[in-house]
């Protein structure tokens, strides 16, 4: 009855029968039937897409890049049952690569929130691979990446190397820890990861778990596991560098906003030769104990500014957490970011941290 209403609609004032259209003669019987199989087909592809229906996938990351191993992480909008990754030698997905192990390190918790951590070892050093990957979300449903047609997500392992520096002194970095929280700020978290970098010095992060001891959880990254962008050998971290910490929170939040980045600085320290510790990074330039030095570059400026106003006019609470709040932003601690800390910000706006003085 619909499609025999369609077929009069569309002609109302023709003949009913046949179209002026050059080239055109379906009779309407036979339009009908078009129709009908259109009808069938579209039920047919709606049908299949449920069937399929996918995951939204984002944050697709390379971290923990060694000379032997490396890690694929990814957040999804859907809890995680399983996941998997492949490895070619080319870009377009043509020949697999075996003779690799992985091994999904998510605890459960994390793949709840559709977060996805997955360990390749057994590679060579100095070797490009390209990845592919696909997930199983708890309904069933597969979801692969990249998408059809899309070139695969290239990483380079880390030089041959042994950890010596350029003045023939041992590299011992030192193994960060970091305490995780949910949104709530006070739960300790296992769930969230945390990926820890040198901003332009780092080629690939590197990324951990936290792990709860009593009330706290604490993520402890192992910095000698990052490699410098420009020599692709180990990189020598120096004291009281800025580090950039991002915590993947997963479907906690929506997407768009899963992901909280701060930024730290590697604690100062004077052993010599270096000896790998554990520490804790500390806050950056603090001039009057208002910690306004957002982007750790040692000066309160335009830079800390813009950051700040894209915060502005954001509120959060402990019983709904606010997933775009910035808690770095809230200098007067009050769950607002408004003008009460563009005031304090102000007080200290254009002041230079002395680099030169004793921590
Ligand atoms: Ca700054
Ligand atoms: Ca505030």
């Amino acid at each position: 009855m619909l499609i025999t209403n369609f077929c009069h609609h569309i002609y109302p004032i023709r003949n009913p029968f046949r179209s002026k259209l050059r080239g055109d003669f379906l009779h309407c019987s036979s339009r009908r039937i078009i129709l009908r199989g259109i009808h069938r087909t579209l039920i047919g592809v709606l049908a299949t897409l449920s069937s399929f229906a996918q995951a939204e996938i984002s944050d697709i990351t390379i971290s923990d890049v060694t000379t032997r191993a490396f890690s694929v992480i990814w957040v999804s909008d859907q809890p995680v049952e399983s996941a998997r990754i492949k490895l070619y030698s080319d870009q377009q997905g043509q020949s697999e690569i075996a003779g690799y192990t992985i091994q999904t390190v998510s605890p459960a918790a994390a793949l709840a929130r559709g977060i996805v951590k997955i360990d390749v070892r057994g590679l060579a050093a100095n070797t490009v691979y390209y990845v592919s990957g696909e997930m199983t979300d708890n309904s069933g449903d597969i979801t692969p990446f990249p998408n059809t047609g899309s070139a695969l997500l290239p990483v380079k392992t880390a030089l041959e190397t042994s950890r010596i520096d350029a003045a023939n002194l041992p590299i011992a970095n030192d193994i960060l820890k970091h305490p995780v929280f949910e949104l709530d700020r006070t739960t300790p978290s296992t769930a969230t990861l945390v990926l820890i970098s040198l901003p332009l010095k780092s080629e690939y992060p590197v990324s951990a778990f936290g792990i709860q001891h009593q009330n706290i959880a604490n993520v402890l990254a192992d910095l000698n596991n990052l490699y410098a962008s420009d020599t692709h050998k180990s990189l020598k971290v120096a004291a009281g560098e800025p580090i950039e910490i991002t915590e993947f929170r997963g479907n906690a939040c929506e997407l768009a906003k899963q992901k909280s980045i701060l930024y730290r600085r590697l604690p100062q320290k004077a052993d010599s030769p270096p000896v790998a510790e554990i520490e804790t990074p500390q806050a950056c330039f603090a001039p009057d104990g208002k910690a306004a030095d957002f982007n750790c570059d040692s000066q309160i400026a335009f830079g800390d500014f813009n950051v700040l106003l894209a915060g502005f006019g954001q509120t959060t609470s402990a019983d709904s957490p606010n997933c775009s709040f910035n808690h770095e932003f809230d200098l007067n601690q009050d769950q607002a970011i408004d003008y009460g800390d563009f005031n304090v910000f102000l007080s200290v706006f254009g002041k230079m941290e002395n680099t030169h003085a004793a921590p």
